[in-house]
């Protein structure tokens, strides 16, 4: 580092801190810190903000808005002091001042404003569009308050808000002057023009305004600054002076502020469910309209050509299907503001708009009710009533082999307006996640949409930016990497690969391995800190952290977890290498089942943790609050990586990924992208185990699975649900009814005692593995060598050349 560099650095920093906060450096505290080098960076890149956004202007460059009601973007400052080249001189600077940077980047309250794998994919995607240098911008609502904080008392989940925005949170740019207004309600009026078309015209409507906040995205050291785009609710400015006049009928009217205020109140936490609740559906309109009238005023302002070559310019992504609604909207506007027939209407709308699913679990499906649509949004529904008709009739007419399937693939069906449909019949691609995931859309969930637009459907396999989840978050390890291969892995992560050629390098496999101690015994200090709990740095850190979800089967963990305990009370001089399980899951607050899985885990640790005969060999760990801070601590650490969802139910998984770029290996089924790691690395660098997606298939289609049987048969498993019911895990009286009940009389929908055995085979595995110290890492190698596959880079540029034609 130059000393030049850095002395710059500094005197910035020291001009900064008596200007902005009227400190000298020395008495600065360390939020102080936090500000001013938020606002050196925002300095630094606000010229390039201005310079790429005219640039795009200039140039008339096609644009990507990928709209997604989630965008899960945790901390920014340290991301963006890597991408504009500044992180590792603000690193020295601070310490040569005496400071920690670790415990100045903590000041920056995490923007959850997503559940899980959807809203941080959203925000890994930015990463990238910014860093390849394309021309994109997210969109999504600045909720007031972001994902709940999650506390846990005597093993219960308890949620407090999390109220993200009580400081100023330096990277957003409120922007009054591109405030627009979103209608809801009203009375339409049709009158019939001379040409025989009808017009449409509305009255009565509540107004409400969206303003824009800009949070900008910095590409990887290269000049690019990209928006993020996020729309708050307010009152408009007429209500506004008529709620302030004294005179006014309206003065005062806080109810009425209130309820639209509301509309960017508060991020939904729940992603297994899906609820018809009115107060979403305005969210999800509210976040479509704001974007569709923005950028056709956008492109407006930029192109002197007709709405009619839209298509040529500008690209729509919608993250699943919660802004469907931009089908019927940019319909809506087309029509009825700029004169389109329906038939040109339509020619624009589905040639720009594609959709990505990211679930083909039933419960989460969004079927709004057509009498709520109706209501709020009237025009609206006439439009999605007009799309279905046409499409029913396009059916009947062209697929007669189709007519009978007609009642599964309408939009409308049964008083319901099925989203994903709309979203299927409005778009020109249809892409799922992973390999798997698109196969099942294909032949299974939407066959028979496949078989009418064969050529729509595509696969993306998802990714993460290598850039935060290898560069950022393990600096020693990226460290390790540059040494053997050379730095050029960065920009281009399939290079990883080069790392083959050390894998049977002992004295690198010697130096993978003591980066991994280190990051591990930086996680065990965490969790003394947070939990008291002293865990043995040398065991083996088995690792679930995601959303809880009986699908994803954290309950299987815990099931092996008292297995093993079960074993070791039996026979405690038995040799097994010793394990520390570490949990992160938040459960949705009206999750019942999926809140009793974390207490049982808090229970079984209470019981195994405090145990003295087995202590040295065994630990459970949960830690509360899993947000993307918090796995920014624990995936370097891990060297499993448990992803042990029921065949066909994780449409992708992305901290599967995430693990495997750090070194971990993964424990996992045949689902997901977990199969494409599979193929990767192949069959002895990764613990596969279970049944496969047809299995699972066919035994919810023919029946034959019948969990009772095994309780029977199998005494491990007898003794496990039997110790449920006992209340033998923490105090005497809590028992685990509602789980055992699930299990043994809706016979174990997701299959965990089925896949019990294997998976209890396949830990054996690992444990034998372990043991091998050169063996591991070398598979640990082998797995990051290959992970270069994952980075979000790879993803983009596909949907780059295959759906947004940029
Ligand atoms: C669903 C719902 C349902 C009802 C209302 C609110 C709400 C909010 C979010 C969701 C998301 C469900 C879909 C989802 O998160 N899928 C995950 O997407 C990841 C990125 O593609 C993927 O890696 C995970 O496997 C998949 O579960």
């Amino acid at each position: 580092m130059s000393d030049y560099r850095k002395e710059s650095f500094l005197a910035l920093l020291e001009g900064k801190m008596t200007r902005k906060r009227g400190k000298h450096l020395e008495d600065a505290s360390d939020k102080d810190l936090y500000y001013v080098i938020s606002s050196i960076v925002k300095d630094e890149i606000t010229p390039k903000w201005l310079k790429t956004q005219e640039k795009y202007q200039e140039n008339k460059t096609k644009q990507v808005y990928y709209i997604s009601m989630e965008f899960l973007i945790g901390r920014l400052l340290q991301s963006n002091l890597l991408n504009c080249g500044m992180l590792d001189i603000c690193n020295e600077v601070l310490k040569d001042i005496g400071r920690n940077p670790e415990e100045i980047y903590k000041h920056e309250h995490d923007a959850a404003l997503g559940n899980g794998g959807l809203g941080r994919l959203a925000a890994c995607f930015l990463d990238s569009i910014a860093s390849l240098k394309y021309a994109g911008q997210g969109s999504g609502i600045r909720y007031r308050y972001g994902l709940f904080e999650q506390r846990i008392i005597h093993g219960n989940q308890i949620e407090l808000p999390d109220y993200w925005l009580k400081e100023e949170y330096p990277w957003e740019t409120r922007k009054a002057d591109e405030a627009i207004e979103v209608r809801f309600g009203g009375k339409i009026n049709m009158h019939k023009k001379l040409n025989g078309d009808f017009e449409f015209s509305y009255e009565d409507q509540d107004k409400v305004m969206a303003v824009p906040y800009d949070v900008p995205v910095i590409g990887y050291q290269n000049e690019v600054v990209n928006t993020l785009r996020l729309w708050s609710a307010e009152v408009t400015e007429d209500e506004s002076k008529l709620m302030s006049d004294p005179s006014s009928q309206y003065y005062h009217h806080l109810d009425h502020s209130h309820s639209i205020e509301q509309i960017s109140g508060f991020l939904y936490p729940d992603d297994s469910s899906f609820e018809g609740k009115e107060l979403r559906l305005k969210q999800q309109y509210f976040l479509v309209s704001a974007t569709i009238q923005g950028i056709l005023k956008n492109f407006k302002a930029t192109h002197d050509i007709s709405l009619a070559h839209l298509s040529e310019k500008v690209v729509i992504q919608i993250n699943d299907t919660h802004p469907s609604l931009a089908v019927p909207e940019l319909m809506r506007i087309l029509m009825d503001d700029e004169n389109f027939s329906w038939d040109e209407a339509w020619k624009v709308t589905a040639s720009v708009i594609a959709y990505t699913n990211h679930t083909t679990l039933s419960e989460a499906l969004e079927k709004w009710p057509t009498s709520m649509i109706q209501k709020l949004l009237p025009r609206i529904y006439m439009i999605i009533n007009e799309i279905n008709e046409r499409f029913c009739k396009g059916i009947w007419f062209d697929h007669p082999d189709l007519r009978d399937k007609i009642p599964e693939l309408a939009v409308i069906a049964d008083d319901q307006i099925h989203m994903a449909r709309l979203a299927i019949v409005g778009s020109f691609s249809v892409n799922g996640v992973a390999r798997l995931h698109t196969e099942i859309l294909k032949n299974k969930e939407m066959k028979y949409f496949y078989k009418l637009y064969p050529n729509r459907f595509n696969n993306k396999t998802n990714g993460i930016t290598h850039r935060r989840w290898l560069l950022q978050v393990n600096p020693c390890l990226s460290e390790t990497i540059t040494e053997a291969i050379g730095p050029k892995w960065i920009q281009e992560p399939n290079k990883l690969i080069g790392l083959l050629r050390y894998s049977n390098d002992a004295p690198f496999l010697e130096k993978v391995g003591k980066v991994k101690k280190q990051n591990k015994e930086t996680l065990a200090k965490l969790i003394l800190n947070q939990t008291g709990i002293k865990v043995d740095e040398s065991s083996i850190f088995d690792v679930q952290i995601k959303r809880l979800h009986e699908y994803k089967r954290q309950l299987l963990n815990i099931f092996h977890v008292i297995y093993l305990y079960n074993e070791l009370k039996e026979n405690p001089s038995l040799d097994i290498t010793p394990r520390t399980f570490i949990f992160a899951a938040k459960a949705a607050p009206s999750y019942h089942l999926a809140k009793e899985v974390i207490k049982l885990i808090h229970h079984v640790a209470a019981t195994v943790n405090y145990d003295k005969q087995i202590n040295s060999k065994l630990k459970v760990i949960f830690l509360e609050n899993y947000n993307v801070s918090l796995a920014e601590k624990i995936i370097p650490a891990a060297d499993i990586s448990e992803q042990i969802s029921t065949a066909s139910k994780e449409a992708s998984g992305t901290g599967n990924m995430k693990m495997m770029m750090n070194g971990a290996l993964t424990l996992g089924t045949l689902d997901g992208a977990n199969i494409e790691i599979k193929d990767l690395v192949g069959d002895n660098n990764i613990f596969i185990f279970g049944l496969t997606s047809d299995q699972v298939h066919d035994y919810y289609q023919y029946g034959g699975y019948v969990a009772k049987d095994i309780y029977h048969t199998d005494d491990r498993v007898k003794r496990i649900l039997d110790q449920l019911n006992s209340g033998e895990f923490g105090h005497q009286e809590i028992e685990f009814k509602d789980i055992f009940y699930n299990i043994m009389y809706h016979n174990d929908p997701y299959f965990v005692l089925k896949d019990f055995d294997p998976y209890i085979e396949s830990h054996e595995l690992v444990e034998r593995s372990y043991r091998d110290k050169n063996t591991w890492q070398r598979m640990s190698v082998t797995n990051i060598a290959y992970s270069g596959k994952f980075s979000s880079d790879r993803t983009i540029k596909e949907y780059a050349s295959e759906i947004w034609k940029l």
